[in-house]
């Protein structure tokens, strides 16, 4: 078994496959220090870490992780929280930044014996439609190698060899680009309240998540095409502090800024998640805008369902999980993508011809979701759920 990417879902693939005794290697692009060190998502679902602690890869984020129930939405109508532990299912957020869950996975995977190629990068995934597919690669030192398995795992990403090795036609790519960007920070200050915060405003969205005692993530949403480096940290913090109100609502915690980037939101969908001999999980299989919070959580939960499919087929010659896997993962993933979408709308104005229109209609569904009970169970369910 080959699985393509060292993120949460081909982690967590081939730790649930080497539990069960498969032999299976993971080919990663980056270096370890890379891929410990990529700061990105951090808001874990409770069936998140159910899934993780059914096999034992829960330890960190039980020790270290905190726990999140409350969001916060400043508007120009005034401010109201969420407290959705009470709400929909009662669920909560483990806040655990990604990196230390991606070097928790490591860890276990190495522990049990697993084996990891870094600084290979596969190229290709070629003979799909047969049953010894086969992955071309360049190892550290640059020279082509090649890999054959009875099954490839595409877990690399959005830009990674197994989307790009899917023949034309075999798989359709649903797509949409929501047109608007965020600069996207990490500032090395405390939270400044213990919840997440959206701020909707006039000049535009912002966003504080806090990560840990020390650092927290912001987001100021920002023309497209902007680069982050125009922006000064002077211009981020009066941006931020405009928006979130600070003058109405108190001072944000200020520091330097250590991280930034430019997120477009962006979502797609592949269909099926599978061709042949090769699956695709995680980002490779969709990709959500993070606006919601999602992604991590979805490439955790097809890496679990794909892997007991993958047990199922080679050790007891059971292939019906692998063909539900496509249909039983896309499922959750539209009504994800749906959740997403709806954040996309109620976070920002969407420029277009009907702008004063959908100004209106944003400002009604933050004004149902502040005084409708079925309308917080809604949206409690989903934002916690996957
Ligand atoms: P990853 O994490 O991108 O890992 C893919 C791995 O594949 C490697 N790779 C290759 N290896 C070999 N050959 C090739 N040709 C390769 N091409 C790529 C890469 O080096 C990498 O190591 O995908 P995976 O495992 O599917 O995990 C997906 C998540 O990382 C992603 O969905 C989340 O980070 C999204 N996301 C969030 N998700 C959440 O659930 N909760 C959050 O709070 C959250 N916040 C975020 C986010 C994503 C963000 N960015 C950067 C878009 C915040 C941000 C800013």
């Amino acid at each position: 078994m080959v699985v393509l990417g060292a993120g949460p879902a081909g982690l967590t693939l081939g730790n649930v496959l080497i539990d069960a005794g498969i032999d299976c290697v993971i080919l990663e692009r980056t270096s370890r220090r890379q891929v410990q060190t990529r700061t990105r998502a951090g808001f874990l679902a409770e069936n998140t870490v159910r899934i993780l602690e059914r096999h034992g890869l829960a330890d960190g984020l039980r020790r270290r992780g905190r726990e999140h129930s409350r969001c916060e939405f400043r508007t120009e109508d005034g401010r109201f929280a969420l407290d959705y532990a009470g709400l929909g299912r009662g669920e909560r957020h483990t806040v655990y930044p990604q990196q230390e869950l991606v070097s928790d996975l490591l860890a276990c995977f190495l522990a049990a014996g697993g084996r990891i190629r870094f600084e290979t990068e596969a190229s290709a995934v070629l003979d799909a439609d047969t049953d010894r597919p086969r992955v071309l690669v360049r190892d550290r030192d640059g020279r082509p190698d090649r890999w054959r398995a009875r099954y490839v795992a595409g877990c690399d990403g959005r830009h990674g060899a197994a989307r790009n090795s899917l023949p034309p036609g075999a798989v359709r790519r649903h797509h949409s680009d929501h047109g608007l960007s965020w600069l996207g920070l990490l500032a090395e200050a405390p939270p400044s309240m213990p919840a997440v915060a959206y701020a909707v405003h006039g000049r535009g969205f912002a966003g504080h998540m806090a990560r840990t005692a020390e650092v927290t993530r912001y987001y100021v949403q920002c023309e497209r095409g902007t680069s982050a480096e125009s922006w000064s940290e002077d211009r981020i913090w009066d941006e931020l502090a405009l928006r979130m109100r600070t003058a109405d609502y108190g001072p944000l915690n200020q520091g330097r800024v250590i991280q930034r980037g430019i997120v477009d939101l962006e979502s797609d969908v592949l269909e099926p998640l599978r061709h042949g001999s090769l699956f695709l999980a995680g980002d490779a299989a969709s990709l959500l805008s993070p606006s919601a919070a999602k992604g991590a959580n979805l490439a955790v939960l097809e890496a679990e369902i794909l892997g007991q499919a993958l047990i199922a087929d080679l050790l007891r010659g059971d292939s019906a999980g692998l063909e539900r896997y496509s249909d039983q993962c896309l499922s959750v993933i539209w009504r994800a993508q749906e959740f997403s979408h709806w954040m996309i709308r109620l976070l920002h104005d969407v420029p277009g011809p009907d702008s004063s229109f959908q100004h209106a209609l944003r400002r009604s569904r933050l004004a149902s979701l502040r005084t409708s009970r079925s309308r917080q169970n809604w949206f409690a369910e989903n934002y916690v759920g996957v």
